[in-house]
């Protein structure tokens, strides 16, 4: 199976836990012919982490259902499945907000955070919606910059090591105490403020998801129905740049393979042409041999690249519902 990885970004209790427990409810239940499950024989994640979300589905604990905060990176593992087959794998890494500060962080973690921002396909940024409930769109851009000149930090190291910026979803959380605060171009106007430094590049994929785990979660003391809004959009976000980059990286690796092919074929009939005392059988089997295998990698990728193409359309149905999309340098 082919894996991918995520990483998680955002200051503490902005809702990076909560917003990881919902999704895997959602996920388990399924969206479509989608679902997830932690793989098989990682029993005490699994528990650990299915707890966990039935807390936050257990109304009456009011506000103990939330999660601990914890100080420690929690990396998740999770097959995605399409009519229950596995089909990608992959590793989400939820870091403590303090990571992204300089003066709080242990230094080993940063390093860890920036090998793993490296290998990641999509970086997910996290943003307490609660500042975005109440105050002008001055003062909002003014508490979101309090996170993004931090994670500028990463995006500019990433960028040198990589030349380009990674593919990036904003979850703007707690969608329920904004709602009636901050409406999609105000969303549009603080992030772009708060981000300028990669708006104004035309090679990023930004996408902004306002997510919430209940509308009414708060009510009643935190005795809320938990009731999801969007919060799959974020990781079919995730998965669909995941699978484009894929293919995309599968494409070019078989185009090499076949110059490798040729390559082979030509040494191998020229040795089969030559005179029978200087011919080598040996040789001749062991380019047949590189072949044969090159020819069944070059296979494997194609048939991974035509079983997404028969999903992509399903996934990109689904993030189609992401209203606020940037890429070619404009909003889509
Ligand atoms: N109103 C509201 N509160 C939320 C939501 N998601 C999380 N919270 C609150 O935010 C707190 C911190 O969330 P948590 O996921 O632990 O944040 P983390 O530190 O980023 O992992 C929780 O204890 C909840 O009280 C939401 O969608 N709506
Ligand atoms: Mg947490």
């Amino acid at each position: 199976m082919e894996r991918t990885q995520f990483t998680m970004l955002g200051d503490t209790g902005s809702g990076k836990t909560c917003y990881l427990l919902a999704m895997y409810l959602k996920m388990l239940e399924g969206v479509g012919k989608f679902t997830i499950a932690i793989p098989k024989g990682d029993f005490q994640k699994e528990q650990q982490l299915a707890r966990r979300a039935e807390m936050l589905d257990e109304e009456d604990l009011g506000v103990d259902r939330f999660p601990e905060g914890t100080n420690s990176t929690q990396k998740y593992t999770f097959n995605l499945k399409i009519a229950h087959e596995d089909v990608l794998q992959f590793d989400w890494y939820d870091y403590p907000g303090s990571v992204l500060k300089p003066s709080q962080a242990d230094p080993a973690m940063r390093e860890n955070l920036k090998k793993n921002l490296f290998d990641s396909s999509v970086l997910f940024i996290c943003i307490d919606g609660a500042k975005l409930a109440g105050g002008s769109v001055d003062q909002k851009i003014r508490k979101v910059k309090k996170i993004s000149r931090y994670v500028n930090q990463f995006l500019s190291e990433y960028r040198e090591e990589k030349k380009y910026i990674p593919p990036i979803a904003i979850i703007v959380t707690k969608y329920d105490l904004y709602a009636q605060e901050t409406n999609e171009s105000e969303l549009r106007k603080i992030f772009e403020e708060s981000f300028q430094s990669i708006f104004s590049r035309d090679d990023t994929f930004i996408a902004i998801i306002p997510v919430s785990i209940g509308l009414e979660i708060e009510f009643d003391d935190n005795r809320g129905e938990l009731d999801p809004i969007n919060i799959e959009l974020p990781i079919f976000y995730g998965i669909q740049i995941a699978i484009y980059y894929k293919q995309h990286e599968f494409e070019n690796m078989n185009r090499n393979l076949k110059i490798e092919i040729d390559n082979n074929r030509f040494m191998r009939d020229f040795e089969k042409d030559r005179f029978f005392l200087w011919r080598s059988d040996a040789m001749i089997n062991l380019l047949d041999q590189n072949i044969s295998n090159y020819q069944s990698e070059i296979d494997q990728r194609e048939q991974f690249i035509k079983t997404m193409n028969q999903y992509l359309p399903e996934i990109e149905s689904h993030t189609d519902k992401i209203n606020l999309q940037f890429w070619d340098g404009r909003w889509h």
